[in-house]
């Protein structure tokens, strides 16, 4: 609501408008390559504690901006907060990742649907709440969710890897499959548009393995829940933004964009994005690619990957971001070099224009 009156450059985009620079945030933003992170990481002890305390999650939501002067703030917490919030066992294990007590069977999933969200998840939208009274003005907050394909791979497998037994589910219980996407689907609903009543501008659902899918499968479990989320959240909310990162989707990107609604579409790193640009079946703003590993080296080659993904863009709605998250790895001072150098590009490369993106040869 307050998006409406205030100059939000990323959201201006969202409304399909195009800024030349784009404006810029990174997908994992926060964490462990910011020293202030391991120190306020260090003094939560666990991530859940980090995520579900609203002082701390608010801090850590706060640091990139206030380092680095972003376009966007992204919530601090995780797609498997959701699924704690109903109830399922979680703990993040040193170096490891997540790891969850897995659902084996239907009676499982039914007591998770007993579960009410709102007490689990009443930290988060006090925490949504302090970032944007905390944040400039002109600093877009962006909530978000994983996709319902992506907290389920989590939930059926228990712990990162191959998702080997949520894919083999698809076709050996496809019955247990669907009822966990429906039940993170219909909770997915409630949380995000919780966290706009709570002041997000904006929000973004990560897909981080729906390209694990084949096609039918993609359709069944990704565009449907996704239409279905994009559709309710924006019933109770009209005309709020949703980004869709359905993550290695290739030739899937058509009918996402299509059918689900999604405002813009975050391209991972292995999207050629005039290519996408080009085929677009509707107007979308577009939002992505660098690599984060020429982020992480760092040199000259960011900055001319920094003007090429610009250039071939500019005169489109597109929000700078990466192709997937910032690694641990990353030294701060490459953020702060692909900031500025992209804030310096003042106008948009005479040979990659909107005509090259945009018309066909
Ligand atoms: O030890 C630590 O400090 C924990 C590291 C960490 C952080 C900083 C995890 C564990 N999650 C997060 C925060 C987080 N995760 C954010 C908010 C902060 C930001 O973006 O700046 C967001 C949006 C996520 C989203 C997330 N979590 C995704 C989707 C995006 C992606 O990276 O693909 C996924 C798949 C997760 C699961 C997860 N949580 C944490 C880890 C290490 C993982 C990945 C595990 C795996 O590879 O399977």
């Amino acid at each position: 609501m307050t998006g409406k009156t205030i100059d939000r450059a990323v959201l201006r985009v969202l409304g399909g408008e195009a800024i030349w620079p784009p404006p810029v945030w990174l997908m994992r933003q926060a964490g462990r390559y910011l020293p202030e992170y391991r120190k306020l990481r260090a003094t939560a002890g666990n991530f859940i504690a980090l995520s579900t305390t609203p002082a701390m999650a608010t801090e850590a939501t706060l640091q990139p901006v206030r380092r680095f002067g972003l376009d966007a703030a992204i919530l601090f917490s995780d797609i498997l907060i959701l699924p704690w919030a109903l109830g399922q066992k979680l703990r993040y294990a040193e170096g490891e990742g997540p790891v969850m007590e897995r659902i084996e069977t239907l009676a499982d999933l039914e007591v998770l649907n007993l579960h009410r969200l709102k007490p689990g998840t009443e930290s988060v939208m006090e925490t949504v709440s302090r970032a944007r009274a905390e944040l400039p003005a002109e600093t877009t907050l962006i909530g978000f969710a994983g996709s319902p394909f992506t907290v389920a791979c989590y939930m059926l497998d228990g712990r990162g890897g191959n998702f080997a037994r949520t894919l083999g589910l698809a076709y050996s219980d496809p019955g247990l499959l669907a009822s966990v996407i429906e039940t993170v689907t219909t909770a997915t609903i409630d949380y995000l548009s919780w966290q706009i009543e709570a002041g997000a501008d904006c929000v973004m659902l990560f897909d981080s393995w729906a390209g694990l899918l084949p096609p039918d499968l993609f359709r069944a479990h990704v565009i449907h829940p996704t239409a279905r989320i994009v559709n309710a959240v924006r019933h109770r909310h009209p005309g709020v933004h949703v980004i869709g990162f359905p993550r290695l989707a290739g030739l899937m990107a058509l009918p996402y964009i299509a059918e689900t609604g999604i405002s813009a579409f975050g391209m991972d790193t292995a999207t050629d994005a005039p290519a996408l640009a080009r085929l677009l079946p509707r107007k979308v703003a577009l939002q992505g690619n660098l690599d984060p590993l020429l982020l992480r080296a760092g040199g000259v080659s960011l900055n001319y990957a920094v003007e090429r993904i610009a250039g071939e863009l500019a005169g489109l709605p597109h929000i700078f971001n990466l192709g997937h998250g910032v690694l641990p790895d990353t030294p701060p001072e490459h953020v702060a070099m692909l900031i500025e150098h992209l804030r310096s590009l003042d106008r948009p490369p005479l040979e990659t224009s909107r005509e090259t993106a945009t018309s066909s040869a």
